[in-house]
């Protein structure tokens, strides 16, 4: 993925057809369209090649397996048509090498949670953000997940993560301001709430790619 507005958006509806018309509507605007459980549970696996129609599209099934189980949800994602997925790294470097060999295979990407952006990563996940890192760029994952909402714990991240793609959700609903993510070191923003709840969300994308270019 190369940066170009920065913003990717999360698309956490559960209707088919409104996720279909925002991504119609700022597919154009944005690097890539992130799906998650709530969509993809709700509309299945078919919705992705639907979406990609209008932008990149990152599959946040944050996978959390043994290697081959890991294996096997990445060939049905990639199959599906997804660019990219994204992992779990705390169950260890076996299980994410799985995700990266088989993203390897279909020419496409993994992205490692380290630091979730909740208040809750900071009871376990904190702590081991800096393993978490090293596992990413030991099985060669092309980047991670790290926290808007603790910008001097992102900058901390951004040193110990190298070359890494740095994708980061917390901007808005969860407090993130947009332009502070970015110079902390993030690459991309991941927006939901505040794009997808928005009265117009084309205008409150239009926004917030205003102020990451500022
Ligand atoms: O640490 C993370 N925090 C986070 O919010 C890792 C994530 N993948 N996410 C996802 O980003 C979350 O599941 C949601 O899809 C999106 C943020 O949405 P919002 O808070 O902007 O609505």
């Amino acid at each position: 993925m190369v940066p170009d507005s920065r913003l990717i958006i999360a698309l956490d509806v559960t209707d088919r057809e409104e996720a279909l018309q925002i991504s119609r509507k700022i597919g154009g605007l944005v690097d890539a369209i992130k799906v998650n459980y709530p969509l993809i549970l709700s509309c299945g696996l078919g919705i992705v090649p639907e979406i990609k129609k209008y932008a990149n599209v990152i599959a946040d099934f944050k996978v959390a397996d043994i290697p081959n189980t890991n294996r096997l949800i990445c060939e049905e994602t990639f199959k599906a048509g997804a660019d990219a997925i994204i992992c779990q790294g705390f169950v260890g470097n076996d299980s994410v090498k799985a995700c990266v060999d088989v993203a390897a295979q279909f020419g496409k990407e993994v992205y490692v949670v380290t630091e979730m952006s909740h208040p809750g990563a900071i009871d376990f996940i904190q702590k081991h953000a800096m393993d978490l890192v090293d596992v990413a760029i030991k099985n060669g994952a092309s980047g991670i997940i790290a926290p808007a909402t603790r910008p001097e714990r992102l900058s901390e991240i951004k040193r110990r993560s190298k070359d890494l793609k740095i994708l980061s959700p917390g901007v808005g609903a969860q407090g993130g301001d947009a332009r502070t993510t970015l110079d902390a070191g993030a690459d991309f923003i991941i927006v939901g709430r505040s794009i997808y709840n928005a009265k117009d969300p084309y205008q409150a994308a239009i926004d917030l790619i205003g102020q990451l270019r500022r």
